[in-house]
């Protein structure tokens, strides 16, 4: 469990609690489904949102993904958020009604059930990254985040040790976290047209707005056009001044190979963006903010999720 004090914040359990009980008291337009499961054995719940939600329409599609780092807990905070505001907020919001009646919201709170249930056992933060995967060397864990299969272990953006932070796994898609997310958005390819147009992945810590490619420093490059990164420049611009982050390109941060959004886009042309919430800067601490926190730092992004829902139109 949580460290005392900080039982705002949602383990997997109650995570599962919530998103199921906004699907009961909302069932005409929320229903919980699954990705497939943790390399322990844990579901991967996804909440769809939208109007006659028993039924594919065509509408454009938008994935929100959080918590693939374990100890990033406030961004699973996030994606409750979101399922809460576009539930709780329909008939009442217009703004909220506008996006549930015209779109089809999907949420993923937790893409690292293992990792995060990890962090906080013994009730007492552990400083986890990874997933629970054993390796060969007999360390534990995978970072999820360089282990998708667009140009995985391409550029020297990750580590092929498999005791380091940023470990990518012994093969592209190795993770099966990383196996489901990847094959439930290859899913959504219906009559070869992609029907998701735009995501958000949350992390923390910084602040910062982020667009691929991680790959490498290019703006225009193989995948990637100058019209293309205008548009990535423009809307990522147009989310931060909404919520205070700082826009960047992703390689501003640091090169990542295998990370989610150069998969997103580079696979699937998805406008796929990372947030790194709060705080702007920070140690260790950085990753747990206190449950006080928490509703300010994820309303906060209430705006900048409908930048990204009007311009998946
Ligand atoms: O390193 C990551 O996976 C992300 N940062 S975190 O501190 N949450 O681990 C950032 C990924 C963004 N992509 C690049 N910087 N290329
Ligand atoms: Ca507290
Ligand atoms: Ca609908
Ligand atoms: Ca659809
Ligand atoms: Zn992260």
């Amino acid at each position: 469990d949580f460290p005392a004090g900080d039982e705002g914040y949602h383990t997997y359990d109650e995570m599962v609690a919530e998103v199921r009980a906004a699907a009961g008291d909302h069932a005409d337009i929320t229903s919980v489904s699954s990705i497939g499961s943790s390399f322990e054995g844990r579901d991967l719940p996804l909440v769809k949102i939208s109007d006659n939600v028993g039924v594919d329409e065509d509408e454009p599609e938008v994935v929100f993904t959080c918590n693939m780092h374990a100890r990033e807990h406030l961004t699973l905070e996030m994606c409750l958020r979101i399922v809460n505001r576009f539930t709780d907020g329909y008939g009442t919001d217009e703004t909220v009604t506008g996006f549930v009646d015209g779109r089809e919201i999907w949420v993923v709170p937790s893409l690292n059930p293992d990792g995060a249930e990890f962090d906080i056992s013994g009730g007492e933060y552990q400083g986890w990254r990874k997933n629970r995967q054993p390796n060969s060397d007999g360390s534990v864990g995978t970072d999820i985040n360089r282990n998708f299969s667009y140009k995985w272990g391409c550029c020297g953006g990750a580590s092929d040790s498999p005791s380091a932070e940023t470990y990518r796994g012994p093969s592209a898609g190795s993770a099966p976290e990383v196996a489901s997310a990847q094959e439930w958005v290859s899913s959504r390819v219906i009559d070869g047209e992609q029907q998701i147009t735009a995501h958000i992945d949350f992390h923390s810590f910084s602040e910062l707005v982020l667009w691929p490619f991680g790959h490498t420093y290019d703006t225009v490059t193989e995948g990637m056009t100058q019209e293309e990164y205008d548009r990535f420049s423009s809307v990522g611009t147009e989310m931060a001044d909404a919520n205070g982050y700082t826009p960047d390109q992703a390689s501003g941060l640091y090169i990542t190979d295998g990370d989610i959004n150069d998969w997103m886009w580079g696979e699937h042309k998805i406008l796929s963006f990372c947030f790194e919430m709060y705080p702007s800067g920070g140690g260790l601490d950085g990753f747990y903010p206190p449950d006080e926190d928490i509703v300010e730092q994820t309303t906060r992004n209430d705006s900048a999720v409908d930048v990204l829902l009007t311009h998946a139109g």
